[in-house]
């Protein structure tokens, strides 16, 4: 079957996507709850190579020390039983109202000793189901009020407590790698650390910098109004793209979550492009959920769909490249320069005096059209279906 799922393909799923109610901030669940083993199970079927979650997706915040282990236990067993693996682990800190402002960011320095311990038991619990990424969303991390808090403390605190934990798995032996998730806001009015940019930034000043990475989401970004493609590409350079959340969304809007490919087909496919052909290796992780209208049968239809999509978009990519047009006005567009090349192998001052010395016909320079009408009417022909490869 074309466009069929295999393991190769590193897909997961949040436990918490498939196990997505409908509940919205207008209306009650409209689906029956499905269970972490369920979920498991089915998606194993449909060739889906991991998944992720949050610690209380599979125990639930008052469980006894026996109801943790028995849960560990059983869901390890389902994994293998399933050939799935943990692409990524998480801590719920945005649910129990002890979170109401914030973790990390709280003022609150006994919630911020909670939330370290809440994280601390939530990574041994990852270790103990294989997991070797551990996420941070700090989805309550904001304010509604800017004068609620001191936004520099803030900012420490939030660097004090990931330090603290990149001790805790060094000192643990773990092999665990962290990875940071930007939001602009809801369900905070504004969040911390609100683009992926800033995260990058801030990666930069922590004691294990190359323990951490991050792990943009699509919604995430078009909220902030960026582009995607471009986002991840910067992550992707500076080997920091431990993971990526797929989803689709309209731009500027709530965080929709809509099945991968569903919306901004063009944002999407620069996407898979960018990731297909520049040797992005991680997880492709959906983070979506399926319409409120659906029953558990459409719940698999969504998660086929987001699979699908991806296949049928990298298909496309990779048709792009090969295309001979494409080829064509590419080569003529790749202007060669020996003194570009001599200043991008490193500086010497020969080659700035030779830059400075050297004179620029800046209008023939300018005088050739780039072609780029004809480059995008052929992507458009391609995701349209009417050019063949
Ligand atoms: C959201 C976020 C979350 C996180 C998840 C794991 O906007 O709800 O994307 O789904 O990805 O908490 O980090
Ligand atoms: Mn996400």
């Amino acid at each position: 079957m074309a466009y069929e799922p295999r393991k190769e393909d590193k897909f997961s799923f949040g436990l918490w996507t498939c196990a997505n109610r409908g509940r919205d901030p207008f209306g009650e669940a409209t689906r029956p709850p499905l269970d972490p083993f369920t979920i498991v199970r089915k998606l194993g079927e449909m060739g889906v190579w991991g998944v992720s979650l949050h610690d209380n997706d599979l125990i639930p915040i008052d469980a006894s020390v026996a109801e943790r282990d028995r849960l560990l236990k059983e869901f390890k067993k389902t994994l293998d039983e399933s050939g799935m693996v943990i692409a990524m682990a998480t801590t719920n800190m945005f649910y129990d109202p002890v979170f109401k402002d914030g973790g990390f960011t709280s003022n609150d320095g006994r919630v911020r000793s909670y939330s370290l311990h809440k994280v601390m038991h939530a990574i041994d619990a990852a270790v103990e189901l294989g997991a070797d990424t551990f996420v941070f969303w700090g989805g309550r991390e904001g304010t509604e009020v800017d004068l609620s808090k001191n936004h520099v403390d803030s900012v420490k605190r939030y660097r004090e407590a990931l330090n603290f934990l990149c001790h805790y798995v060094k000192d643990q032996g773990y092999n665990m790698r962290f990875s940071l998730e930007a939001k602009p806001n809801e369900p905070r009015g504004d969040i911390y650390f609100s683009t992926t940019g800033a995260l990058l930034g801030f990666i930069a000043t922590l004691d294990y910098p190359e323990m951490v990475g991050v792990n943009p989401e699509v919604a995430h970004e078009l909220m902030a109004n960026l582009n995607c493609a471009h986002v991840y590409a910067q992550c992707l350079e500076a080997g920091k793209l431990f993971l990526v959340h797929l989803n689709s969304q309209k731009y500027a809007r709530y965080d929709q979550d809509l099945r991968f490919g569903s919306e901004d087909i063009q944002g999407n496919f620069a996407l898979v492009h960018l990731l297909e052909t520049n040797g992005f290796d991680g997880a492709r992780e959906f983070d979506a959920h399926p319409y409120r209208t659906e029953d558990v049968d459409g719940v698999w239809d969504f998660a086929m769909g987001c699979m699908r999509n991806y296949l049928i978009l990298k298909e496309k990519a990779l048709q792009f490249e090969a295309d001979p047009e494409v080829q064509e006005i590419r080569a003529a567009n790749d202007g060669a320069c020996a003194l570009w090349e001599a200043a991008a192998g490193g500086y010497s001052p020969e080659t700035a005096r030779a830059i400075k010395a050297e004179s620029y016909d800046i209008k023939a320079m300018a005088e050739r059209g780039l072609r780029y009408e004809r480059l995008s009417q052929i992507a458009c022909e391609i995701l349209l279906g009417v050019r063949k490869a």
